[in-house]
């Protein structure tokens, strides 16, 4: 396994253990996780493999392939810089929470693709909670290690996200989907299997990361929680009337609340079509959540937007943007007989406007994190 040689390579021996965890796509539960809201992700075939070894000495050193060739070497987490980051946040989170974690020796190597919005970060987050859990046998459950792999992020490398990627990397299951409830964490997991259907589903990467994204996502955040405050709910989930809410807000606010209330009804709807065997009219819904984070949450783009249109012109049942918005990708439920209509007619769109072609990769639902050797 070429994480382990490279492991071997820089630190001249075998590592204890090689965990894994993978990247996500969002089936639909956007923007409602730090809502306390309802989310339905699903875990995908590539991530991160981490080998490790304890080190009682305190010293973190970190390999990446994908970053270079030499191992950087942490005597204080804060020297982290740039990806490294990621994995010296989750020691960080995990000692802040009272977990006797030492140093440790790691060799890092990812297959997410990159820039498309399909969370290599968490997958590196939670591969490395996994990873200090079994070394120093710190008895932590996989919800446990989410929310540590999220403190991380939060605390150590400054982006507020929710609770979503990091869970659906530790969580997801094999053919099946993560139903979550941001505000409980209570989760199930749900059937997802749309090729008995005869539907596939289809992540269409647009290639483009607007820079805008990190402040509009830390914008948004702000716009719902004035707007719970101002409508005196704990959070977004609590808004249980919605015209009424509707009618004491403006501007906004206004917009912020009416997607985040529709999104999670949304979320419920498609768990209850799954779970009636009525895949196809998930792309109904599919459609809705993506025109209301286009007008009401105002977080798509010129790239997320034509690929939609296209991929639901070429025969898609539904297709939405899916992540943070911004551009990344979009998740189209497609008829399998449509699948080479749907892809000629987002990279024909593309073409038109001299946009470079899109990535198309099959979404399949995979296994959440776990130990490999
Ligand atoms: C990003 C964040 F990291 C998630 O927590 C979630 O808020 C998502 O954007 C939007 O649904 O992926």
């Amino acid at each position: 396994m070429r994480v382990v040689d490279a492991f071997r390579d820089a630190y001249g021996t075998a590592p204890e253990g090689v965990w894994h965890a993978p990247g996500r796509v969002n089936l639909i539960g956007e923007h409602t996780d730090y809502n306390d809201g309802l989310v339905l992700p699903f875990a995908l075939p590539w991530g991160v493999n981490v080998a490790a070894s304890r080190r009682d000495d305190g010293v973190v050193r970190l390999l990446s392939l994908q970053a270079g060739a030499e191992p950087v070497t942490l005597d204080a987490l804060e020297q982290a810089a740039g990806w490294a980051r990621y994995p010296a946040g989750v020691f960080w989170a995990l000692r802040a929470a009272g977990h006797a974690v030492g140093g440790a020796d790691i060799a890092i190597d990812g297959d997410v693709p990159a820039g498309a919005g399909l969370s290599s970060s968490a997958a590196l987050e939670v591969a490395v909670a996994f990873a200090l859990n079994d070394l120093h046998a710190l008895g932590l459950g996989r919800m446990d290690l989410a929310v540590a792999a999220r403190r991380a992020e939060n605390d150590f490398v400054g982006m507020p996200c929710g609770i979503m990627d990091q869970a659906a990397s530790a969580l997801g299951a094999e053919g099946r989907a993560l139903f979550l409830d941001c505000r409980s964490l209570g989760s199930r997991t749900i059937p997802l299997d749309v090729a008995a259907h005869d539907l596939t589903l289809l992540i269409i990467d647009t290639g483009v990361h607007h820079e805008l994204a990190d402040g509009q996502y830390a914008r948004r955040r702000a716009d719902c929680e004035s707007a719970a405050k101002r409508l005196g709910v704990a959070a977004l989930r609590d808004v249980s009337d919605l015209a009424a809410a509707l009618s004491t807000l403006s501007g906004d606010e206004r917009a912020r609340v009416q997607h985040v209330v529709t999104e999670n009804h949304r979320v419920e709807a498609v768990v209850g079509l799954l779970r009636a065997g009525a895949v196809e009219q998930v792309g109904a819904l599919l459609n809705a959540s993506h025109l209301s984070l286009r007008d009401q949450y105002e977080v798509s783009c010129a790239e997320l937007d034509v690929a939609v249109e296209a991929a639901v012109r070429g025969g898609a049942r539904g297709a939405r943007m899916t992540g943070g918005g911004f551009g990344g990708s979009v998740i189209a439920l497609v008829p399998a007989p449509r699948l080479q209509a749907v892809e000629d007619s987002v990279t024909a769109a593309y073409g038109e406007r001299g946009w470079a072609a899109p990535r198309f990769l099959p979404a399949v639902p995979s296994a959440g994190a776990r130990r490999l050797i």
